[in-house]
């Protein structure tokens, strides 16, 4: 595979204004970190260094989770829902005004095409906090009784596939229901989060409401970990949820994880085939597959496995890789060398075990972190690839007979966070339904989301629901 010279689209970059450094947002203010190192966000298409960020240290996040328990006791606890509202209505028109802005923000940070960013994440950000803006008064209809109650302080800690749309599934439902946070965005995505806390600013937000602090696992775990932390909201690998629930065990905290998953992706026979080929196209290259719910398991059934194949690599051929703020980009950047070095070593695990590996040609940036669009084909369920994420632009095929069989293959997995049915009888697109282990279903679609729907998952890929009037009783006493 060739490469070429990478230079970032100047005209977008333009409207940034990225400082060269950033403090922990508590209180209402940045301050310095008292007792953490600064480390450096880079672009993963370019791997230029784009700012230096604090690391917050246990002394921050004392600081931090002090600032909201104030903040929820004296302001943000006792204000009337119909106020709350009119802060989440400001902050939801000044994502609005300023989503340009932020699309190009989480883009260079994160590596995701522009024409997501801006398409997907910005319209759904806004989306979710005019959503749940209009439940901070009519929490009594939420599900958790009468005379619903928040929990405190929120404690969310978040990956770094959707940056700003992983805040929103969080801070927003925490705050309709009156619960102020303190909230860690993963290490190599800080900046729209940073972004955030100055928007907090510009709504007049009540200093401590939202506090934001920035560094690695262990700000984290000591973030999840604090005393005065009454609920901790996680979206990340099984393998910390699993620490962090084991950590908050026995204690008050109540605990959402949202972890990882292997979507199986179902196509019948009958199943309308240009749509499904771009419901399959998006199923896993759709931000680069660094998506939890991705359809990474496409089953097909045998009668149409070889139309669908060929019919896919000809759609894969189409797709351009590059870079991220070129608008006709298909194909961001991998987010950090460490996410790449992992979707390379499963894909030679994939190949070790004796799948067949594909990818069209295509030219990757000579700098920065790339990986082309791949499928795997001649997979067993018993090899890596069909059980293990791999959070990466890689697709593993597999086939079936009958629908018994595709609920059998679909269902064989220790996830169960979504999934998806390519077919034209509605009959089977509900009987799939019901048989399916998956927090969500898509019928002749896939990763489509929305404020009001509940999303989250069976099995390893976690408990609790976020988005819809679910998202809220997660926030609430019951
Ligand atoms: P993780 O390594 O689990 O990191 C998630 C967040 O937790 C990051 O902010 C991370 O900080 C922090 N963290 C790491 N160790 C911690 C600890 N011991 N205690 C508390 N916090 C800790 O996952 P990732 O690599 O960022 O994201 C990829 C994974 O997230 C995939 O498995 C994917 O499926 C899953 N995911 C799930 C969903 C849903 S909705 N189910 C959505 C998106 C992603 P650092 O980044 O600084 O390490």
């Amino acid at each position: 595979m060739s490469r070429f010279e990478y230079a970032p689209a100047p005209e977008s970059r333009a409207i940034v204004d990225i400082k060269s450094s950033y403090g922990l947002f508590i209180n209402g203010a940045f301050t310095e970190a008292t007792d953490g190192k600064p480390f450096k966000t880079v672009s993963p298409a370019s791997e230029e260094v784009l700012a230096e960020v604090s690391e917050a240290g246990p002394a921050d996040v004392d600081r931090a989770v002090k600032a909201a328990r104030k903040a929820y006791e004296k302001v943000w606890g006792p204000m009337p829902g119909r106020d709350r509202a009119k802060y989440l209505y400001r902050i939801a028109r000044l994502i609005q005004e300023r989503s340009r802005e932020l699309a190009v923000l989480e883009s260079l940070d994160n590596g995701k095409p522009i024409r997501e960013s801006r398409d997907v994440d910005l319209p759904l950000v806004a989306a979710h906090f005019f959503y749940y803006a209009g439940w901070a008064d009519k929490l009594e209809y939420a599900g958790a009784g009468p005379d619903p109650q928040p929990l405190g302080v929120a404690a969310q800690v978040i990956p770094w596939n959707f940056p700003l749309m992983m805040l929103a599934w969080k801070i927003a439902p925490a705050l309709a229901a009156g619960n102020t946070v303190v909230l860690k965005p993963a290490e190599t995505t800080p900046l729209t989060a940073l972004a955030f806390a100055e928007i907090c600013q510009q709504a007049d937000l009540p200093p401590g409401v939202v506090n934001i602090i920035t560094g690695a696992g262990r700000t984290g775990q000591a973030l999840v970990e604090h005393e005065g932390v009454d609920k901790v909201a996680f979206t990340g690998s099984t393998a910390v949820g699993r620490a962090i629930a084991k950590s908050v065990a026995g204690t008050p905290k109540k605990v959402t994880l949202e972890l990882g998953g292997k979507a199986a992706n179902i196509v019948f026979e009958d199943a309308p085939i240009d749509q499904t080929i771009e419901g399959i196209v998006n199923g896993i290259f759709f931000n680069q597959g660094h998506v939890c719910c991705a359809g990474s398991r496409l089953l097909v059934q045998e009668s149409v496995y070889d139309e669908v194949l060929a019919r896919l690599k000809r759609r894969m051929s189409t797709l351009r890789v590059g870079d991220p703020l070129d608008k006709n980009t298909d194909i961001g950047a991998i987010n950090s060398a460490e996410q790449l070095a992992r979707i390379r070593e499963l894909s030679q695990i994939g190949e070790d075990e004796g799948s067949e590996r594909w990818s069209p040609e295509c030219e990757l940036p000579a700098q920065g972190f790339w990986f082309p669009p791949t499928v795997f084909t001649g997979v067993s369920q018993a090899h890596r690839i069909a059980r293990e994420e791999i959070f990466g632009p890689v697709l593993s095929v597999l086939t079936f007979r009958t629908p018994q069989e595709a609920v059998e293959k679909a269902n064989n997995t220790p996830f169960g966070l979504s999934a998806g049915v390519w077919t034209e009888k509605g009959s089977r697109i509900l009987w799939m339904a019901n048989q399916l282990r998956a927090g969500v279903v898509w019928a002749n679609t896939f990763n489509r989301f929305d404020p009001t729907s509940p999303f989250g998952g069976y099995k390893e890929s976690g408990y609790g629901r976020e988005g819809g009037r679910h998202g809220l009783e997660a926030y609430l006493a019951h």
